[in-house]
């Protein structure tokens, strides 16, 4: 049974976790940040040290590939993401890429010829400083203009962060792959919630990925004076702004059993101790497995932000930036998954996954799977994310043995 090599898989975990890492032992990695780019030459420069092909698409996808024996075979994609959150932590993302790079370089060292090429690959963008699985989306053809005129980190910054690495919007779209050319894909990922750690199982088999709607919603009352403007005559769009987030939580736990929703982010203006805020800034999330659940839960909030509006005397604006569609993993990628599993005599678990991830788009055009490895206290977007080595051993070994049972044949899937 082949296994990964786990000190040279801790060495590069560690190097990678040094990148952007932070003084509270996470990582603060943004899309296209100093700390981002930097992370993805180290990438490049352990695939060439490994004798890899390194490779760049247009969507700044990064990537180490070990070509098939026969050209023109088609490719198995492992992949994730080496961008984080704002100060998040070391393990999302960047566990299933060293992962990925390590299963290749064990297949390598093995001299092992499959029939088909294996291409450790960085999505760009997946957490969605900017889009949103804006590399994902690029490589299986799903990023419309629209999702690139308002995207989640403003149409601003997207374009700047495409300036700043020499990406050109236009050319984005070349990044796409024909799914006929591809085997299929795998992802190794911490699971971010609380299931694996509580049932002491060692592998998750992810069965499904929520789906996810991003809103800017803004408030907009008048700015006045706080000591002179009577409290019965103020249009105060701080006020509304916190009766919509409490409003929200309300909602959601009141009618929608199964969905989360979260107001992350709120900006009051102009921001004065002494003056009654007149513009209310949210960023508004909320996810469920159900897609005609998202619709409800949509139309209940939008009817929350306009009756709060008129009860306070507002205006609202609500602008949609960010749509991912709930998703089915492949059966035949998750029976490989079980497989490898078994072989390391490991247990296992099947799982939705109330987190996002590029599966999420990689499901569209190629059959997919995802591997979770348990997380301490469930903890994640924090910098104290944490998931045992050994646990991370096993999902690598897992990842490597569910690849080489899809790799072993060209076409995996018609059995
Ligand atoms: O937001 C998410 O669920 C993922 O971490 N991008
Ligand atoms: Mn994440
Ligand atoms: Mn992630």
């Amino acid at each position: 049974m082949l296994r990964v090599d786990p000190d040279r898989l801790r060495a590069d975990f560690d190097a990678l976790a040094a990148i952007g890492g932070t003084a509270a032992g996470g990582v603060n990695r943004p899309t296209f940040g100093d700390a981002h780019l930097a992370a993805r030459a180290w990438f490049l420069e352990r695939a060439a040290a490994a004798g890899l092909e390194a490779h760049v698409d247009a969507a700044g996808n990064h990537s180490a590939v070990l070509p098939a024996a026969a050209a023109g075979a088609p490719t198995l994609l492992l992949g994730s993401h080496l961008d984080s959150v704002l100060d998040g932590g070391r393990f999302d993302g960047g566990l299933g890429v060293v992962a990925a790079l390590e299963a290749l370089r064990t297949v390598q060292d093995a001299r092992l010829e499959l029939p088909v090429a294996l291409e450790a690959i960085d999505f760009t963008d997946e957490e969605g400083t900017l889009v949103g699985l804006l590399g994902s989306w690029a490589v299986t053809g799903a990023l419309s203009p629209e999702v690139l005129r308002a995207p989640r980190g403003g149409r601003d910054a997207l374009l700047a962060g495409l300036a700043r690495v020499g990406l050109a919007e236009e050319r984005l779209a070349d990044a796409r792959r024909e799914p006929g050319s591809l085997a299929g894909y795998l992802e190794l990922h911490i699971e971010q919630g609380p299931v694996l750690e509580r049932k002491g199982v060692e592998i998750g088999i992810v069965t499904g990925i929520v789906g996810s709607r991003s809103f800017r919603i803004r408030f907009a009352g008048a700015a006045a004076h706080a000591g002179t403007t009577p409290m019965d005559v103020r249009r105060d769009a701080g006020l509304g702004a916190a009766a919509f987030v409490v409003g929200v939580r309300e909602l959601v736990v009141r009618a929608y059993p199964g969905a989360v929703a979260t107001v992350g982010n709120i900006r009051l203006e102009p921001g004065g101790f002494n003056v009654v805020p007149g513009l209310a800034h949210l960023a508004l999330e909320f996810r469920s497995p159900d897609a005609a659940q998202l619709d409800a839960l949509e139309a209940a909030l939008v009817a929350l932000a306009h009756g709060l509006a008129d009860a306070h005397g507002l205006e609202v604006e609500i602008e949609p930036v960010g749509r991912w569609e709930p998703t089915s993993l492949d059966p035949a990628v998750r029976a490989a998954i079980e497989r490898a599993a078994g072989a390391l005599g490991l247990s296992t678990l099947e799982l939705p996954s109330g987190a996002g991830h590029d599966a999420q788009a990689l499901a569209a055009v190629t059959p997919s799977g995802m591997i979770f490895v348990p997380s301490r206290g469930g903890v994640s977007h924090r910098p104290d994310e944490y998931t045992a080595w050994e646990d991370c051993v096993n999902g690598a070994n897992v990842l490597l043995g569910a690849a080489l049972e899809l790799g072993s044949s060209e076409c995996p899937f018609q059995q």
